[in-house]
């Protein structure tokens, strides 16, 4: 047993993919596998056999590649270093064969939006490019495509062993709490994805960020640092400068500088989210930093038409626009949708979940301070704790769960109103993971407006 793939989800199949695909010998470490992964392992002519975390019997000599998933703290991992056990991701196999460039993104909220946006405004480049990591593609797949550009979302999870790849360009699009079950602190979960920028020859990150942390990191490294940032028209703002891109919310247009260079987005579709233009800014300095032309890019941009469950607006015709915003899991998250959608037509929201030891008075001061929240519909374990932050500050109501919370939203709704569904919570007390909550949202919105 000299390599052992811990975990044997998406990334720990990809691992055994490439360890079979080079016929090198490997274990395989589980604790929750199904017949039909067994099944499927068996099939594998190097795959040795298999077990549960508990079962490995960790020695020198062994090297474990472990899923993101799988927190480090797991009892076995501290064995396993004791032993002298080697602990990688399927990241550190992949930087030993890949070629091309490699931009690494990172972040609380927008990673998988902004990782979009760049291989997006690649392609319109004809750049051979491939969006990849968290946001769902294990990255050892993208090895036989010969690209010229991969752009990997990186969690957290991801960064914990430090990471070994060299980034052309590493992108920090902004800073939130979340993760806080499986981090001692907020500060603890910053410097896992500050991680990042230590590896990355060339670093994009979000202007405030500047002010409140980089000073260690500046002194520390000698890369090239590109400020990113948001500012209302008239605001006496600090990022535009030769080595930024700056974003002004300008009426019907978002207009982006950069040194002498300036253009415009046109406030539709996706862009109608206002946190929209910040990650465009964080790809935006990511096409700089490639050597892409502003002008080009920015025109490639304007047809971006965003990610399935981040806003997605989905297409009714009762006069209410209802918004999918399933992958907001954390306050954070929500805080942001909120605002994008909060300055304008009455808002209804729908909350709820699994709570992430996360503090919801955050959420309840932003929709206590917006005068078009007309109500907010609460579902799921983390209702009354979120019930309670509320208090009287807006109208609300509990509900038993997410078909509940629609049915109500419908009938507090009235036409040129925004029925916002931003959980600000996980999913997994009621469904597998975000994606089915945000299909079972559409469905069910459009089941019942038909
Ligand atoms: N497992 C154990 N013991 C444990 C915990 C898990 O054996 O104590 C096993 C499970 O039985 C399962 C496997 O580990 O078979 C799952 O591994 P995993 O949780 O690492 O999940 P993967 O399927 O490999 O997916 C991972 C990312 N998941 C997580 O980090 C939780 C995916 O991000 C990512 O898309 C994929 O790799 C490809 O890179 C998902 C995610 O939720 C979207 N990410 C978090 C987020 O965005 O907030 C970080
Ligand atoms: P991540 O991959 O970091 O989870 P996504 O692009 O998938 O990010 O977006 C997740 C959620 O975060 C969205 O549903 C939206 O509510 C929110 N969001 C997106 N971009 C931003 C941003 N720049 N700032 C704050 N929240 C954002």
């Amino acid at each position: 047993m000299t390599r052992v793939v811990v975990g044997y989800g998406r990334t720990g199949r990809s691992v055994a993919r490439f360890f079979e695909e080079r016929a090198l010998p490997f274990w395989v470490a589980d604790d929750h596998l199904d017949p039909e992964a067994k099944t499927g392992l068996g099939t594998l002519q190097h795959c040795e056999g298999c077990s549960t975390l508990a079962e490995l019997s960790p020695a020198s000599g062994q090297t474990w590649i472990v899923s993101p998933g799988i927190p480090l703290t797991h009892p076995v991992f501290e064995r396993a270093i004791n032993q002298g056990v080697q602990l990688i991701n399927d990241l550190h196999l992949f930087a030993r064969e890949v070629s091309g460039l490699l931009v690494g993104v990172t972040g609380s909220n927008g990673k998988s939006t902004v990782v979009a946006m760049v291989d997006h405004i690649a392609k319109a480049h004809q750049i051979r490019s491939i969006a990849a990591g968290n946001i769902g593609l294990p990255v050892l797949e993208t090895l036989d495509q010969s690209l010229e550009l991969t752009v990997i979302e990186l969690s957290s999870y991801q960064l914990e062993l430090d990471p070994v790849i060299d980034f052309h360009v590493g992108v920090l699009v902004n800073l939130m709490p979340d993760h806080l079950d499986r981090y001692p602190s907020v500060d603890a979960y910053y410097k896992t994805k500050e991680k990042l920028l230590r590896a990355s020859d060339k670093v994009v990150c979000f202007d405030a960020w500047r002010a409140e942390r980089a000073e260690q990191a500046l002194h520390a490294q000698a890369q090239d640092w590109l400020w990113v940032g948001q500012a209302r028209d008239g605001d006496n703002h600090s990022v535009g400068t030769q080595k930024g891109v700056e974003v002004i919310d300008a009426g019907q247009v978002y207009r982006f500088i950069h040194g002498d260079g300036q253009g415009e987005i046109q406030k539709r579709g996706v862009w109608l989210c206002r946190h929209n233009s910040s990650n465009a800014a964080s790809a935006m300095g990511v096409a700089l930093c490639l050597g892409l032309p502003f002008e080009s890019s920015l025109a490639a941009l304007q047809s971006f038409t965003g990610l399935a469950h981040r806003c997605e607006v989905v297409q009714t015709e009762d006069g209410v626009t209802w918004v999918n915003d399933s992958k907001a899991t954390n306050v954070g998250a929500a805080v942001s949708a909120i605002r994008s959608f909060g300055d304008g037509a009455p808002l209804i929201l729908i909350a709820g979940g699994q709570a992430k030891q996360e503090d919801y008075g955050v959420l309840a001061g932003t929709l206590a301070g917006i005068d078009s929240v007309k109500g907010v519909l609460l579902y799921g374990e983390a209702a009354a704790l979120i019930s309670e932050q509320l208090g009287a500050t807006c109208h609300q109501e509990i509900v038993k769960d997410l078909a509940n919370a629609i049915s109500s939203a419908r009938a507090l709704s009235a036409d040129g109103d925004v029925v916002l569904f931003s959980p600000a919570c996980s999913s997994f007390d009621q469904f597998q993971d975000f994606e089915a909550r945000g299909n079972a949202f559409r469905q069910c919105v459009l089941e019942l407006v038909a």
